[in-house]
């Protein structure tokens, strides 16, 4: 995978996990705000760079697309699979910026740059430069910053009366579930992978038994607690099933998980957000062989009947 040593290209696959084999994920590294004084909330002052199979960067097109910020802030997406030179735009340079790469949007910010070059980026096209790289704060933003604007869905996912219970929701699924599938994939000893595999499937299983008396994780609402969950299911038979070792139960074998997932595909705009092709290419068309399964068939347009709980 490579990364940015001093502004210049190491394709070196870098150990990412710690002595035990624990997978280690580094913290993002640009972390400004819009709203702040050097960052207005204006429309058409903003781009994202995105891959659409991975699930952190998901995040951000699913509130781009169910916020409808597509007159406001512009997007590119990157190749499905990561190479050895890290997230290309393929044989031609993206057109915001003529970037073959995404280590060349993060040169481009910072030219004696040192870390790992992620999707997603939320990048200023004032001040050229990277305003955010972590997916957790790009939501939060595109929640309320461009509110007012016109076009905008002014749905907030975060109220202020939910917000302490979202926070704690998002504390035990994040290390459990949206990270807890990467250190199930990427461990580098079987105690390592042992311990985040049990903590994985006994957190699906509290939030299924849950999701029993109540359509969402907080409640009769969608909140942002179930788009950061979303989109770790909506790869989890697709990709982490196999391909991560996540392999107690398939998410299509969950009694209530199942058809949440269902419900909240089936929300205005989340659909057209969801790529299986990404997806399988940037889980499986990373690594040799480059093979890309041809199933499984998961039909999420299925009728899910949960309506009547919220
Ligand atoms: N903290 C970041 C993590 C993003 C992240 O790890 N993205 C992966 C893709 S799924 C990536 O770009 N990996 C490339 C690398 O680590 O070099 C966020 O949530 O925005």
């Amino acid at each position: 995978m490579g990364m940015l040593i001093d502004g210049k290209w190491n394709d070196q696959d870098l150990r990412r996990a710690n002595k035990n084999g624990e997978f280690n994920r580094l913290q993002a590294s640009f972390r400004n705000q819009i709203g702040d004084d050097s960052f207005p909330a204006q429309p058409n002052r903003y781009h994202l760079f995105v891959n659409a199979g991975c699930p952190w960067a998901h995040r951000t097109i699913l509130y781009h697309s169910v916020k409808q910020l597509s007159e406001v802030v512009s997007v590119s997406f990157t190749e499905a699979a990561i190479g050895t030179q890290g997230w290309t735009f393929g044989d031609q340079p993206e057109p915001i910026l003529g970037a073959l790469y995404m280590h060349d949007v993060y040169t481009k910010a910072e030219p004696d740059f040192s870390g790992r070059c992620t999707v997603p980026v939320l990048w200023d096209l004032q001040q050229n430069t990277i305003v955010n790289n972590e997916s957790a704060d790009i939501i939060r933003m595109f929640n309320s910053v461009f509110d007012g604007l016109p076009g905008v869905d002014s749905t907030n996912f975060y109220p202020a009366e939910l917000a302490g219970e979202i926070d704690a929701h998002n504390n035990t699924i994040y290390p459990a579930i949206n990270n807890g599938v990467y250190r199930c994939g990427f461990a580098q000893s079987q105690r390592a992978y042992d311990e985040a595999f049990d903590l994985l499937f006994s957190t699906l299983e509290k939030i299924d038994q849950n999701l029993n008396h109540q359509r969402f994780i907080c409640g009769d609402v969608v909140t942002e607690a179930d788009w950061r969950l979303f989109t770790t299911l909506v790869r989890f038979d697709v990709a982490y099933y196999g391909q991560f070792r996540c392999n107690q139960r398939r998410l299509t074998e969950f009694t209530n998980l199942w058809p949440y997932a269902r419900d909240l595909y089936q929300q205005p705009r989340v659909a057209r957000t969801v790529d299986f092709a990404a997806i399988k290419g940037i889980y499986y068309g990373s690594r040799p062989p480059h093979i890309i399964p041809k199933g499984p068939s998961i039909d999420f347009q299925a009728a899910h009947n949960r309506a009547a709980l919220g």
